[in-house]
């Protein structure tokens, strides 16, 4: 029998997070391409759309006028997926379980630029941004137990709109990706006696086979488990919990290393790269939570160009996630790229 190589062979991996497991094909990676292509987003970048909801000034669909904003505009959803009050319903039939869930969803605007997307921001706006997003947690987390801070960038994640924004949505209950990985976090903290990404962070670090950037505080890796092919999780170097116990030091950090992260990610595949990103941290519920560490997920759909995206569908739907690049090669990729957007170099 040959030896087990991971980067040749079939193998599983797992996700402890979400106690799921991965299957790796490797081999497959090689194989020719004949489905369909993404059309590549053709970006203008102008400053201004006089026809979009969301730039400074313009009316919204439900005739609000937006402020002259200078820097982040945050505004609540006009159809908000969540309503703060409501009539109260719950049935406990095991086949027809319901309960009801009152919550706020609100839009951030990243900057009145309308092109700009997280990469081409300066790292004074960046800052904007990671304050706002800690701002919003602050306040929702008052009021709600879940805050969920996400941004879906491009129209291959389903962007509905071109200028730059993310999504702010706050609930009562925790979501089910987040309840399984609190139970989960809370269990390896119970065997260990320490905080998983905490552990994962320092393991990583003395690895050195998937990381793609860091900093003093910050650390970008493609997962040991990544089931998209250029997913990343950023962790922290330092003990944090939520967004809201940022300093001014950390949140300074942060941007650089979102900068870091977004211009490779672009340079990649020399386009606007799209992905669903957002923020886990310990739940606004008063308790201590020392299982928690704060992180962000970054999960991309492209595979191997501007126009070839990874299909969630036949074996993921029906069986497991799979992948065939591995997370290893995946990172060096990234890691490759230059620190500099290639707009900037074109010009
Ligand atoms: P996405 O493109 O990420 O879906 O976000 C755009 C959000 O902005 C979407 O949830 C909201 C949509 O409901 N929106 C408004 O609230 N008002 C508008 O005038 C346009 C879009």
């Amino acid at each position: 029998m040959d030896q087990f190589i991971e980067s040749e062979h079939p193998h599983r991996r797992f996700n402890p997070l979400m106690s799921e497991w991965v299957l790796l094909a490797p081999h497959r990676a090689k194989r020719p391409w004949q489905g369909q292509i993404e059309p590549k987003e053709v970006v203008e970048s102008v400053a201004y759309d006089e026809t979009c909801y969301l730039c400074a000034g313009n009316t919204r669909v439900n005739g609000e006028v937006n402020p002259n904003y200078q820097s982040t505009f945050v505004f609540n959803n006009d159809f908000s997926a969540l309503m703060s009050e409501g009539p109260k319903a719950h049935n406990d039939d095991p086949l027809f379980k319901l309960t009801t869930e009152r919550g706020e969803s609100r839009v951030i605007c990243f900057s009145p630029h309308h092109s700009k997307t997280l990469p081409e921001l300066s790292l004074i706006e960046l800052e904007q941004v990671i304050a706002t997003w800690r701002r919003e947690s602050e306040e929702l987390g008052r009021h709600y137990r879940w805050v969920q801070i996400f941004e879906n960038k491009g129209a291959a994640m389903g962007c509905s709109n071109p200028h730059p924004h993310g999504q702010i949505w706050a609930q009562t209950q925790l979501p089910t990706l987040v309840e399984r990985k609190q139970q989960n976090l809370l269990q390896y903290n119970q065997k260990y006696t320490s905080s998983m990404l905490a552990d994962y962070a320092q393991r990583e670090l003395a690895k050195r086979e998937r990381i793609v950037v860091q900093n003093e505080d910050w650390l970008v890796v493609v997962p040991y488990w990544a089931a998209w092919p250029y997913e990343t999780l950023l962790l922290p170097r330092f003990t944090i919990k939520r967004i809201t116990e940022l300093t001014p030091t950390t949140q300074t950090s942060l941007a650089d290393i979102i900068q870091q992260l977004t211009i490779r990610y672009d340079n990649l595949f020399r386009c606007s790269f799209p992905y669903s990103m957002g923020w886990h941290g310990a739940p606004f519920d008063k308790k201590i939570h020392s299982e928690w560490t704060l992180h962000a997920h970054f999960f991309p759909p492209l595979l191997r160009s501007a126009s070839i995206k990874k299909f969630m569908v036949g074996y993921e739907l029906l069986a497991e996630v799979q992948r065939d690049i591995t997370p290893e090669q995946a990172a060096k990729r990234l890691r490759e790229q230059s620190a500099t957007h290639y707009k900037a170099e074109e010009i």
